[in-house]
């Protein structure tokens, strides 16, 4: 459920990019970012290791204008995809209103989407729910 502060007339969602590790779920948030007006944004957080892959998360805010007079907030994040971070994966993944599944196109990735996917799936239903329950994409 999106949270809404009715003091501050905000409503903020948070979407949860989620899929194995190098398969451009960094990259799709660096795209979102460098496209969108500076009005609209915040700094992009990035928690890198030296290798240059998401050790914790990215987060992204985005102000995405306004629908009855509330000012609407996406809060975009990344899971780290290698299978070590699990604990890291299930925190991020508490409470998001959505998900972006970015699997990796390269068929010798086939068995590490599925293992993501599976992993994603695992996650919500420990969380009490399921992705046919909540808006989702998944893309490759
Ligand atoms: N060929 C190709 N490379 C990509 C694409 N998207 C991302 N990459 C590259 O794949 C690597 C891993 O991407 P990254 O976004 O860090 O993956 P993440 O681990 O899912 O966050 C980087 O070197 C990217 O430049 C794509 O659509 N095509
Ligand atoms: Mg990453």
């Amino acid at each position: 459920m999106s949270f809404i502060n009715y003091k501050t007339k905000e409503i903020h969602c948070k979407i949860v990019y989620y899929g194995p590790g190098l398969s451009g779920k960094t990259t799709n948030l660096q795209y979102i970012y460098q496209k969108t007006s500076t009005l609209n944004k915040s700094a992009m957080i990035s928690l890198d290791t030296q290798t240059e892959r998401t050790l914790f998360f990215d987060f992204l805010p985005l102000a995405v204008g306004k629908i009855r007079g509330f000012h609407v907030r996406f809060h975009l994040y990344t899971v780290p995809g290698q299978a070590f971070y699990d604990a890291s994966r299930k925190l991020i993944l508490k409470g998001t209103d959505g998900v972006v599944f970015v699997a990796d196109s390269q068929v010798i990735r086939f068995e590490s989407n599925l293992e993501s996917l599976e992993n994603l799936q695992q996650h919500l239903k420990q969380q009490g729910t399921a992705l046919k329950d909540i808006p989702h994409i998944t893309f490759k």
